[in-house]
């Protein structure tokens, strides 16, 4: 998924609907059978992960968003005056809203998400909610270099900011490339403050991911919805089953799509088998320590700068600053 030498601004979407269906063929070619996990945010997908973020099972926005409000002060010791805060991957920017506050004297302010269409609208409602700041929005992959506009790249100093543990849902080689490729973009003396899930006990993860009102059932299954309507596939809905379980030894939360038939389904004209009990793995999310992803940016070249939890350490928001 992460590769770091191409693309400055998101492919045009002739070119997003062929890797779309380049992925899907060749992730449900090889065995185990997988997809993807970016697949999930079309239109249906984004609002169904919103419905996920309410739930009383699904802990890490709240925690998260509480950690915010509780430490937006002390977290924003780490950013100098005149400096530009780069989101990575920022959706509607309702994080970023909290650091905002606490910034008066932030130069500019970098939303960056492949959504171009939404990050546009926000930034219209920043400009007007934050007088005076510069709101910069860049559409580009995450994941990808790109170029950061010349208004923060003029700032003394660039501040990285990566809410909502999606560096959970890389692969770790992803998360330590990405931190790698953050500090190319960010530049010398950058900080960088990323929310990251933690390791806790078992029923409270398996129940975050197998919610009872069976949101996250219905986000997973809208993967299929999205392969039937984009890429003329077959699936049959009722015919496979959301699957999610925490991996003790990896660390990691696996979400998979049973298939509760033995089966052929047709997808881009192409016919894939499955036998009953099959999977496609959708998506991981990993949980770490504070000392394991201390670990991964050290590695990449930061350095631990502060750490904030909420009470029960189910969540934290950890910063780095770079070594050199
Ligand atoms: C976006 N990401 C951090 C979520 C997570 O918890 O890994 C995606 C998600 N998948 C199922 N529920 C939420």
């Amino acid at each position: 998924m992460v590769a770091l030498a191409r693309s400055r601004r998101a492919p045009p979407q002739a070119e997003q609907a062929s890797a779309f269906a380049d992925d899907v063929l060749s992730g449900l070619r090889t065995n185990p059978k997988r997809v993807p996990a970016k697949y999930f945010y079309d239109g249906a997908g984004s609002l169904l992960f919103e419905r996920i973020t309410e739930l009383p099972e699904y802990y890490p926005t709240r925690c998260e968003m509480q950690i915010l409000r509780e430490h937006a002060r002390d977290i924003a010791k780490l950013v100098p005056a005149g400096a530009a805060l780069v989101e990575f991957g920022s959706g509607s920017s309702k994080k970023a809203r909290i650091m905002l506050r606490a910034l008066p004297k932030l130069a500019a302010y970098v939303p960056v998400d492949i959504c171009g269409e939404m990050i546009e609208q926000e930034a219209i409602e920043l400009r007007l909610d934050f007088s005076g700041l510069q709101v910069l929005p860049v559409t580009a992959d995450i994941t990808h270099k790109f170029a950061l506009p010349p208004g923060a790249m003029v700032a003394p100093v660039r501040v990285g900011f990566f809410p909502g543990s999606t560096i959970g849902n890389f692969e770790p080689f992803e998360a330590a490339a990405f931190l790698r490729n953050a500090a190319r973009i960010l530049g010398s003396n950058a900080t960088l403050i990323v929310g990251v899930d933690l390791i806790k006990p078992v029923d409270v993860l398996n129940a975050a991911y197998n919610d009872a009102a069976g949101i996250t059932a219905k986000f997973n299954l809208n993967l299929l919805v999205r392969i039937n309507r984009e890429l003329r596939g077959t699936f049959k809905l009722d015919t496979f089953e959301h699957h999610a379980f925490y991996n003790r030894e990896r660390h990691r939360i696996e979400m998979h799509l049973a298939s509760l038939k033995r089966q052929k389904v047709k997808v881009a004209g192409e016919t894939i088998d499955f036998r009953a009990g099959e999977t496609i793995h959708t998506e991981n999310s990993y949980k770490y320590s504070i000392a394991s992803l201390g670990a991964l940016a050290r590695g990449a070249g930061w350095r631990p700068a502060g750490v904030w939890t909420d009470e029960r350490e189910y969540f934290s928001i950890q910063a780095f600053t770079l070594a050199g």
